[in-house]
């Protein structure tokens, strides 16, 4: 850790504050150079502090930069994990309002509900397939907080890795049943397919991005609780949408999810 408790209090309110105003600012960095990854995620626990003291509830955690597509439009090379509250949550066939965000885009992702708790390090696709209770399609709409999306990894990890909304929908789906690295997907915008991609784009099986998670967050001494949901990534490169936009991702077997921005 280079900064102290106060910093990395004041900085939660600064980035929290842009979230809930719905107004970008530069990346913290620049402001902080020596800033670590310890203080990065400093940063990110104190906003999930202020939130569940305001009475939100952690619905889940999210993974990002797992996809190449991913790495490649941002310009980083390592994922990084964010939290999920209740008020993310966007119903099925929901409406977004786009006054309360930044300049959001929306990505597909494979959706994991957990059935039981996964404690790192060691952890590995087997056990979190063990450990799902069902996988289901999703979309995350991002929002990062700092202007036209210009960021480095410390800066979007303090910013809760830009979650702003999810959906999730479709068909609920057994592990067993599903080969998750074939498994296609195809993101349609008003009708037209913006994005189209499989599984194995995130790590080779989306099963890896939990692992991967179980074991990140086994080096603070937390594990993934049981009920949690895991957005384990954009398959395929963010769309930028705007009001009046319609987006819906079908997944292969499992459905679709749809949501609307107004
Ligand atoms: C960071 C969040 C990345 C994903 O699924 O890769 C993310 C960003 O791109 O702003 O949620
Ligand atoms: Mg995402």
């Amino acid at each position: 850790m280079s900064l102290d408790q106060a910093v990395i209090e004041r900085l939660a309110e600064h980035l929290e504050s842009c979230e809930l105003q719905a107004r970008d600012t530069t990346k913290i960095t620049d402001e902080h150079p020596a800033m670590d990854w310890d203080d990065a995620y400093a940063v990110q626990d104190a906003i999930r502090r202020r939130k569940l003291a305001r009475g939100s509830r952690l619905v889940g955690l999210k993974c990002g930069l797992t996809s190449r597509a991913k790495m490649k439009q941002m310009g980083v090379e390592t994922p990084c994990w964010g939290f999920l509250v209740d008020e993310y949550a966007v119903a099925d066939g929901g409406e977004i309002d786009c006054k309360q965000l930044i300049h959001p885009k929306i990505e597909p992702e494979i959706v994991f509900v957990m059935k039981s708790p996964l404690q790192g390090p060691g952890c590995h696709i087997g056990a979190v397939l063990a450990a799902t209770d069902f996988v289901m399609p999703g979309m995350e709409i991002i929002d990062s907080r700092y202007r036209d999306f210009k960021f480095d990894l410390k800066s979007v990890v303090a910013d809760n890795c830009s979650s702003s909304r999810f959906v999730v929908g479709g068909r609920p789906a057994d592990v067993r049943d599903l080969d998750l690295r074939t498994l296609g997907i195809v993101m349609e915008k008003n009708g037209e397919p913006v994005a189209l991609g499989a599984g194995a784009a995130v790590l080779g099986h989306p099963a890896a991005s939990v692992a991967m998670l179980v074991n990140m967050l086994a080096a603070r001494g937390e594990r993934l609780e049981a009920g949690m949901i895991v957005l384990t990534g954009g398959i395929t490169e963010a769309i930028a949408v705007k009001p009046g936009d319609s987006v819906t991702l079908r997944a292969q077997g499992l459905g679709s999810t749809s949501v609307r921005f107004v």
